[in-house]
């Protein structure tokens, strides 16, 4: 058995980021404390004692007792996955060993959300959502991209025997990308075009692990996004826009 004690903080909020590594802990099984100080709204991101545990002054981030006795900081998201399977998937739940094809696999998957889906994505919401104004080339540019990615994407699971995006399970690439497409709406992306990746959408949410993890830390409502309408949309986004905005004017003042 692998041993699922842990020593594990992690910072987080209820972001396509954040429930990656919730998802990830609840499915590997393993004890951990969700702090939410430091969530976008109440600014303790830039405090001087989490910018020792990330420099980068956002979520998720994540402390643990390394092997050797002391802690360790982890941040970025793609980085604090790794380092979970790495050291706790012992038993290949949610990852391949070192090494092998699927390994390499579930790699090329999780860069291409870390550097492509993730960040497109989190563009064309900007512009759909918390921009002061609408401005069509940056709408436009940044959600066709997204459905690009997200063709790229159904493509490739409509090759896949099991439904998930490497071999036969459930891995770090799934979970790290399932955050970003239940919240497809958000960016003014629908997921009727993409039928593979709909039903992946439903197939990782029936997992008890990652079904538990979505909710930290507090109750996930992307999926309800799907039935609202533009108007109902835009109305949650202008409580929003109003944080990044004055996010934006703080970091332009550092
Ligand atoms: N590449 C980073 C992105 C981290 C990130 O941008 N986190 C967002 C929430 S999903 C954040 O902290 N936003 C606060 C802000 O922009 O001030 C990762 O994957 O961990």
């Amino acid at each position: 058995m692998a041993d699922t004690t842990s020593d594990i903080h992690l910072y987080t909020a209820a972001t396509p980021n954040g429930i990656k590594v919730s998802m990830l802990l609840e499915e590997l099984g393993l004890t951990y404390k969700a702090r939410t100080e430091t969530a976008p709204r109440r600014g303790g991101a830039q405090e001087p004692w989490f910018l020792e545990i990330n420099p980068n002054g956002r979520i998720p981030a994540l402390t643990d007792t390394f092997t050797d006795g002391a802690p360790i900081r982890l941040f970025e998201s793609g980085s604090i996955m790794q380092y979970l399977v790495d050291r706790y998937d012992t038993e290949h739940k949610v990852s391949y060993p070192h090494g092998s094809r699927e390994y390499w696999e579930v790699n090329n998957w999780l860069f291409w959300q870390m550097g492509g889906l993730g960040p497109m994505q989190g563009q064309a919401n900007h512009f759909t959502r918390y921009a002061p104004e609408k401005i069509e080339y940056g709408v436009n540019r940044y959600q066709n991209e997204t459905r690009r990615l997200y063709r790229v994407m159904d493509t490739h699971l409509s090759k896949s025997k099991s439904g998930y995006l490497v071999g036969d399970k459930c891995t770090i690439a799934d979970i790290a990308c399932w955050g970003w497409v239940a919240a497809a709406y958000w960016a003014g992306v629908s997921l009727d075009e993409y039928p593979h990746v709909d039903a992946w959408v439903a197939k990782i949410v029936a997992r008890p692990g990652s079904e538990k993890g979505r909710h930290v830390p507090k109750p996930h409502t992307s999926l309800e996004l799907r039935h609202k309408t533009e108007e109902e949309l835009d109305k949650s986004a202008a409580q929003s826009r109003a944080w990044v905005q004055a996010g934006m004017k703080e970091d332009a003042k550092r």
